[in-house]
């Protein structure tokens, strides 16, 4: 695919740093910078400037096309979890190709992947200025109904996970997928010292991660995102992962805006599903 025609100087740049492997294409604003890979149209990255990366991308990444990369962004799709392999469904794994990119003022920079077959096209449209700004539109084209679930499956990078509080889940109902899927209800903030691994369903449009160590807070605004996943696989789990630096947990969370289990999407032929996420930070004083 010919990947010059979408490049606008200086602003939306492609690369190939690696032989057989999708290009790198990196967007630099007024206001920030993102890395994106086509590889899953995978956000590796995105920095407001004179900030620190709002996203965790581990140094062990391992960047083949069988294999998702740790850290970022990680588009799962058209299924979450063990469903079916790929694990996390195929679209991370998945060249996408580019179908638009624009310049807005200068303020603002986007640039929109397409992942098609015979059951849906996908559509993520990247928009970066002060804040990151996501869209992921399904369309079912095929000629019967078109079942998924999906998750963007965001990793943030914290100061220390000791040092951070999850607000916005409070009362939420979740499914503790480490204790045999047990229906909980959220008692209070979620501060973190064991293995996470939850799936709050009906959730509000808005997450927030309170990092006393950065002195900010990562606000993680949906829309169309019925269900959210907090985990962080700490010292044990995060140890048998070969893509995973060593005591990376410390520097990681990740909220995934998703709809998944019985929040699962359901297309009619024809139809459309838009999940939007914006994620954005302010400085806090402590
Ligand atoms: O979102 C949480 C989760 O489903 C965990 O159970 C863990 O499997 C994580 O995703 C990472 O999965 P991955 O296939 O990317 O290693």
């Amino acid at each position: 695919m010919n990947y010059k025609k979408f490049e606008i100087k200086n602003k939306i740049v492609f690369e190939t740093p690696i032989d057989n492997y999708p290009p790198l294409v990196t967007l630099t604003s007024k206001h920030s910078t993102c890395k994106i890979s086509l590889h899953g149209a995978h956000i590796l990255s995105f920095k407001p400037n004179d900030k620190k990366d709002l996203l965790w991308l581990s140094s062990l990444a391992i960047y083949r096309q069988d294999k998702a990369i740790r850290g970022g962004i990680p588009i799962c799709l058209p299924w979450f979890g063990g469903f079916d392999t790929p694990s996390h469904g195929f679209a991370r794994i998945s060249s996408w190709e580019i179908i638009e990119s624009k310049n807005f003022d200068d303020e603002f920079l986007s640039i929109t992947f397409r992942l098609k077959n015979d059951k849906f096209i996908a559509d993520y449209y990247v928009e970066i200025s002060t804040t990151l700004n996501i869209e992921l539109k399904v369309k079912n084209i095929s000629e019967d109904k078109f079942e998924f679930t999906q998750a963007l499956h965001s990793y943030f990078n914290i100061s220390d996970v000791k040092n951070t509080i999850i607000k916005g889940l409070e009362n939420q109902n979740y499914i503790d997928s480490i204790d045999n899927n047990r229906e909980k209800t959220q008692q209070g903030y979620i501060r973190i010292d064991k293995e996470i691994d939850r799936i709050y369903t009906n959730t509000n449009s808005q997450t927030l991660i309170l990092d006393k160590g950065y002195k900010r807070e990562i606000i993680i605004s949906t829309k169309n995102s019925k269900s959210t996943v907090v985990w962080n696989p700490w010292i044990e789990k995060s140890s048998k992962m070969s893509d995973f630096d060593e005591g990376g947990y410390k520097k990681m969370l990740c909220i995934e805006s998703a709809n998944i289990g019985f929040e699962k999407i359901i297309l009619q032929k024809g139809e459309s599903h838009s999940l939007k996420v914006k994620i954005s930070e302010k400085e806090i004083s402590i």
